[in-house]
């Protein structure tokens, strides 16, 4: 049995997501940050880094949402959310799942940290203007990538728009533009796939 330990609005919505595309079985479990849950000693045990996504079968557990991901989808190699290992559409996959993780997201969550994440003391609002430098550099690369293509990987849905996709809905919902038309309609298309919709609706519900 799958587990997923998230917090509501958070990047464990991209390991949810994942099951619902791949029909897997799957329990979420909302834990509250508020009340100091992602450092119980239990959530501590599981994931010494107290964050979120954690997945938990049996007695395996995996962190990281894009590790995550991947190791889902591998679960079901007939669905294509990761495409055959060994092929160039699967080191392409990888190729944008990192990119989401490591030049997208983090000038994204630099500007969210500095703007509301952090407490207040903690904020550098300096270091926001490069962030958003940033941020828009590596949308211009992804909007390049994508070209006219519907998804990254091509004809098919993949984990990588997935990783991709749900950075965007960040960006929107901290309202950093990306400046890039083409990422309009792309993002759209991401963002209306019915298993994030189902994904969603569990994590409410919990
Ligand atoms: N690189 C990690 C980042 C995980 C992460 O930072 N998760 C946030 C929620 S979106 C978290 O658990 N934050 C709690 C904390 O930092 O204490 C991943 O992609 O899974």
């Amino acid at each position: 049995m799958i587990t997923i330990h998230g917090l509501k609005q958070s990047r464990a919505l991209r390991a949810t997501w994942a099951c619902e595309e791949l029909g897997l079985v799957y329990t979420f479990r909302a834990l509250d940050a508020m009340k100091g849950e992602l450092r119980s000693p239990d959530f501590l045990a599981l994931n010494p880094g107290g964050k979120v996504p954690t997945l938990v079968e049996d007695d395996f557990v995996l962190t990281e949402s894009g590790a995550i991901v991947a190791y889902l989808a591998d679960k079901r190699p007939d669905v294509g959310l990761m495409p055959a290992a060994g092929t160039p559409e699967r080191a392409k996959c990888w190729q944008w799942m990192l990119f989401a993780l490591t030049e997208l997201e983090q000038p994204l969550w630099t500007i969210s940290k500095h703007t509301f994440a952090l407490p207040e003391k903690l904020r550098v609002p300096a270091i926001i203007p490069t962030a958003k430098k940033e941020f828009l550099r590596a949308a211009g690369v992804l909007a390049t990538g994508l070209g006219d293509r519907e998804w990254l990987g091509g004809d098919a849905f993949t984990g990588a728009d997935l990783m991709v996709g749900h950075t965007l809905a960040w960006a929107r919902a901290f309202s950093v533009p990306w400046e890039q038309p083409t990422l309009d309609a792309y993002a759209e298309r991401v963002l209306s796939r019915p298993a994030l919709a189902r994904a969603s609706a569990k994590e409410q519900a919990a």
